[in-house]
């Protein structure tokens, strides 16, 4: 058994006892109401999912398994010459909650080689898909296609489903897509848009490494891709993406079902997509102004101009957040260190756009959250080192929330989280509680 899988099976040994408890002992218990507004509203503050990966605090943002982005950047082991660490290391931590040693996160690195290979059937069903699909599309396809590896649906079929040890079935198979969602979206990558040429994997490289390799980038990209991935990894159960997953999977339905349904939802403007709608919204202002440089009363209008016509400004607000995303703070910081990037004429409309827009936004008087999330800040960085097809990034987005939503479905199968089933009302039944009908 591996390092982490026996440190994983020591964890879920020592946390089942507090789920059955809280579920023998204290079930009643209230955790709030529920009112008219969120039965519309999409559900917004309903507190009714549980998970020890990641916590979202409105104000201060993201914590992975208790440590902020700059605190989790620190610990993990990094990669020999970089900066950043190894996103198998980060895997280890969003599974165990312990930071792993560098003897640790090499083991995961090798396990992740082992599974890295790509079918030939994946490649003949994102060719045969026409070529012009979405990207997202395609990878969610490739995903689904994989199903019939599923060591749980197989092990499920043969009659061999144990609660207590079905958790070993997805983490396997959790691996495995872990291992192939970089070389998949390389290939989807390489097929769309650098003439359908591949380029093999390097067997001496980390996984964020190998990613950067595999689209054809620069040595300066593989840090990029480590960032890209760690920080879009998880954001707790409730957004789209993960909620998404989590609720397939509690079907029973294995990780390749659960992720592919989940990608869908990442591929929608309101969530990941966003950060394709903010390039392509800054480029086409970019454009209208043929290249000079924006004023902050030309910007205005343009926000304006946007909101007027109904649309949203893409990279703003949070459904959870009330303050600057720090996933966004720390991708600043990037460029911000990046010499080339700081002065960068997007990166300057960029953060034009931070100074200008949550203004803007106040005074518009809707979004509860003027302030930018991840996806204001992500393109840009894409962009000045040449992966300017806008449609792709959420590729990005999907490989790195794998890490997330994969590591919590792990943990649902250990736990035995239940079947989701919330309950459906009438409109007249909603007037009648209201007094209204
Ligand atoms: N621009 C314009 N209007 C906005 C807005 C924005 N950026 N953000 C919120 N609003 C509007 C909403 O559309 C809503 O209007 P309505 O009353 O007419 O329906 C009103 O403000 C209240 O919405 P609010 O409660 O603040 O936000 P929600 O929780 O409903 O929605 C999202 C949250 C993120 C969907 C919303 O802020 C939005 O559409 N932002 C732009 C798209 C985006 O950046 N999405 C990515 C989010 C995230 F980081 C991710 O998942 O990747």
């Amino acid at each position: 058994m591996s390092t982490l899988k026996e440190t994983l099976f020591k964890k879920i040994q020592e946390h089942r006892p507090r789920t059955t408890k809280l579920v023998k002992e204290c079930a009643d218990v209230k955790l709030g109401d529920v009112t008219v507004g969120q039965a519309i509203g999409g559900a917004r503050g309903v507190r009714c999912l549980v998970t020890d990966i990641s916590y979202l605090d409105p104000m201060e943002g993201i914590r992975f398994r208790g440590m902020t982005i700059p605190e989790t950047f620190a610990a993990l082991p990094k990669v020999p010459g970089s900066e950043y660490p190894y996103v198998e290391g980060f895997w280890y931590l969003l599974l165990t909650g312990d930071v792993p040693t560098m003897e640790q996160t090499l083991e995961v690195v090798e396990d992740w080689k082992q599974r890295s290979a790509v079918p030939e059937y994946v490649i003949d069903v994102l060719r045969a898909l026409p070529r012009d699909s979405h990207p997202m599309a395609m990878f969610s396809a490739a995903i689904v296609a994989m199903q019939r590896e599923s060591v749980f649906a197989s092990n499920y079929a043969a009659g061999k489903f144990n609660k207590m040890t079905c958790w070993e079935d997805m983490y396997e198979d959790a691996n495995t897509l872990m291992a192939r969602l970089g070389p998949i979206g390389a290939y989807i990558y390489r097929m769309k848009y650098k003439g359908d040429t591949h380029i093999a994997p390097d067997p001496e490289l980390d996984m964020g490494g190998q990613f950067a390799h595999m689209i054809g980038q620069s040595d300066e990209y593989k840090d990029v891709a480590r960032m890209y991935f760690i920080l879009h990894s998880d954001h707790e159960s409730g957004n789209v993406s993960a909620h998404t997953t989590h609720l397939v999977a509690s079907a029973l339905s294995d990780a390749y079902y659960a992720y592919s349904a989940g990608i869908n939802g990442l591929a929608g403007p309101l969530h990941g997509l966003a950060n394709e709608e903010v390039l392509r919204w800054t480029q086409n202002f970019m454009q209208k102004l043929g290249g000079e440089v924006p004023t902050e009363e030309g910007l205005k209008e343009a926000l304006w101009a946007t909101l007027n016509s109904g649309q949203v400004i893409p990279g703003y607000g949070h459904a959870v957040l009330r303050k600057t995303d720090p996933r966004y703070t720390s991708q600043r910081e990037f460029c911000m260190n990046t010499p080339g990037l700081k002065d960068y004429p997007l990166f300057q409309l960029v953060k034009m756009i931070f100074e200008v827009a949550p203004g803007v936004l106040t005074e518009h008087g809707k979004a509860k959250n003027p302030w930018p999330n991840v996806d204001a800040q992500s393109g840009v960085i894409q962009w000045y080192y040449g992966v300017t097809e806008y449609e792709y990034y959420t590729v990005l987005f999907g490989i790195g929330r794998a890490l997330g939503c994969l590591a919590n479905i792990t943990w649902d199968r250990a736990l035995g989280y239940g079947i989701e089933r919330p309950k459906s009302l009438t409109t007249a039944m909603l007037e009648e509680a209201a007094g209204i009908a």
